[in-house]
């Protein structure tokens, strides 16, 4: 009988919920499992109890510790949240919930700076770095069809010819989207497919150019040479590309996320940052810690394989999505 209502409730939310629509609303929906940490977690605890003493608010601190947030956004936060309950301003639990909301999104803000695309730069050439698996492929093909849509011209370049199976990858994105996809057999030169590329967008009028980059060589040094020399060579075709270096950092990772954020940011001088999987992920606070540490903009989250899957980064909506409703 159990089994049944079950059944009956499943079918009762997917027919109130229209299915694109779903997809398409409801951050919290995606970021559910962080959400686990945020509102139940975090914050019943806190609406749950009775006075703000300072037992609380330790036991606040770690909670956002045990979130991923990291120490230096978590000090951060409660450094005011203290200030503010001396000066009496949080005296229940309820203000001390908005405080939280505030300084939360506050430290989001630093980094919310979506991309924007000037008509100038024929083409905007966006070089994708990251490690293997941090979704830099799907995040590109997600992107083109984004841009396509968005009434703009778009070309790949397969600039990750360590992988056979990552020129296709590409590939397959390009033909499903109709968006012409550059490349060379695997083991070509990276720089080199990227340079023709760049050579074969201008020629054709392109409005942005998108080039994937390996993400594994030998050794770390290997992998940073490659990429300043793609970076060399397309300075040679327009000394202003590339107009942005986007890392892809998979969320799911914790504090390792931070780390590679850290270390492609000294070789590379990224201008912006997409962090993907925060679905399927409780470690979704590292937003939180990659944004106090670093500043650099976050351009969009990936939360999910679907093209609609890969968002503008709003502060205030994912510090609502964590926390209210
Ligand atoms: N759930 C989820 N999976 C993702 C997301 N972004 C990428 N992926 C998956 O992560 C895997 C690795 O992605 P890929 O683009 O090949 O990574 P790359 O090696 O950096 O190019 C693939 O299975 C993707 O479908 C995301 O936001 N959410
Ligand atoms: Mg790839």
């Amino acid at each position: 009988m159990g089994l049944f209502s079950f059944l009956k409730k499943k079918k009762d939310d997917q027919a109130a919920q229209p299915p694109e629509q779903a997809t398409e609303q409801q951050l919290d929906k995606k970021l559910d499992r962080t959400r686990g940490r945020f509102k139940e977690n975090l914050l019943n605890f806190v609406l749950g109890s009775k006075k703000i003493d300072a037992e609380l608010l330790e036991e606040l601190e770690s909670q956002l510790i045990m979130a991923d947030v990291g120490v230096a956004a978590t000090e951060r936060v409660m450094e005011s949240i203290r200030k503010r309950v001396s000066r009496a301003e949080v005296d229940d639990p309820e203000a001390l919930r908005k405080a939280l909301r505030e300084e939360l999104a506050a430290i989001l803000q630093t980094v919310e700076a979506p991309l924007e695309i000037p008509d100038s730069n024929q083409p905007f050439v966006i070089l994708v770095v990251g490690v293997n698996g941090s979704g830099k492929t799907t995040t590109i093909g997600k992107l083109a069809r984004q841009l396509k849509q968005g009434g703009q011209s778009v070309m790949l370049a397969a600039g990750d010819t360590f992988r056979a199976a990552a020129v296709e990858q590409l590939q397959t994105w390009g033909e499903r989207n109709d968006v012409p996809v550059i490349s060379q057999g695997s083991g070509a030169d990276s720089a080199s497919v990227i340079f023709d590329a760049l050579q074969s967008a201008k020629a054709r009028g392109i409005d942005v150019l998108i080039a994937d980059t390996a993400g594994r060589l030998h050794t770390q040094d290997g992998l940073m040479d490659e990429l300043k020399k793609v970076k060399r060579v397309l300075g040679k075709l327009d000394e202003t590309a590339p107009h942005e270096t986007l890392i892809v950092l998979d969320g799911g990772t914790g504090q390792n996320a931070l780390s590679q954020a850290e270390s492609f940011h000294q070789a590379m001088q990224l201008d912006g940052m997409v962090v993907t999987k925060l679905d399927g992920t409780a470690k979704g606070g590292i937003v939180f810690a990659i944004a106090e540490k670093l500043e650099i903009p976050l351009r969009f989250i990936g939360v999910g394989e679907k093209v609609e899957d890969l968002r503008v980064f709003e502060a205030e909506e994912f510090v609502d999505a964590l926390l209210t409703g």
